[in-house]
């Protein structure tokens, strides 16, 4: 069962600059910091707020590290901006399976290491009414990998 809105994740040119926008401007706080090799991606997770299935709500500041990644072919197409939006599940395997069943692109065979230690899978775009939409599961103990 999705309950909560995990993150919204954001394309950035420049994660400093972005960052101290979203500080400055409306007092978040960088809650942690991280280069996922696999995604081609420089990030900040900032916590907006927790929830009550127990998790956190997030933006996602990311950063392409590589010209061939997911985000650069996005930033190079689409300019900066909201790039996807991503639910939390306390199962990631189940929901995606059953999401699958219901006739929509699951993009990985298994879930990929995501933010602190996290399980993470993506819907395609293209079968979500334009909105790239990921699953997620935290990590047992999110702050420990922080
Ligand atoms: N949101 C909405 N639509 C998108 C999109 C996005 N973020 N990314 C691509 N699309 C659309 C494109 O506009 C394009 O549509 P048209 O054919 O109408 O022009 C179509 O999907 C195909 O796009 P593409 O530019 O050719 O890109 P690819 O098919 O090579 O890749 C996707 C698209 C979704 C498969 C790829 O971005 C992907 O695998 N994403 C999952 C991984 C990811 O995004 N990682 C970074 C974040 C990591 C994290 O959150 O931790
Ligand atoms: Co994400």
């Amino acid at each position: 069962m999705l309950t909560r809105i995990d993150h919204i994740g954001i394309a950035c040119r420049d994660l400093d600059a972005t960052v101290a926008f979203y500080t400055t401007t409306y007092g978040f706080e960088v809650f942690h910091t991280e280069v996922n090799e696999e995604q081609g991606v420089r990030e900040a997770m900032l916590k907006i707020n927790e929830t009550s299935d127990g998790g956190a709500s997030y933006l996602q500041l990311l950063e392409p590290i590589r010209e061939d990644s997911t985000v650069a072919k996005w930033l190079a197409k689409n300019g900066e901006g909201v790039h996807h939006i991503a639910f939390g599940t306390a199962d990631v395997d189940a929901d995606s399976a059953a999401i699958k069943d219901k006739g929509v692109r699951v993009l990985y065979d298994e879930p990929r290491r995501g933010s602190m230690g996290s399980r993470i899978t993506f819907l395609h775009p293209k079968d979500c009414h334009g909105v790239l939409t990921e699953l997620v599961t935290s990590a047992a103990d999110p702050d420990a990998e922080h």
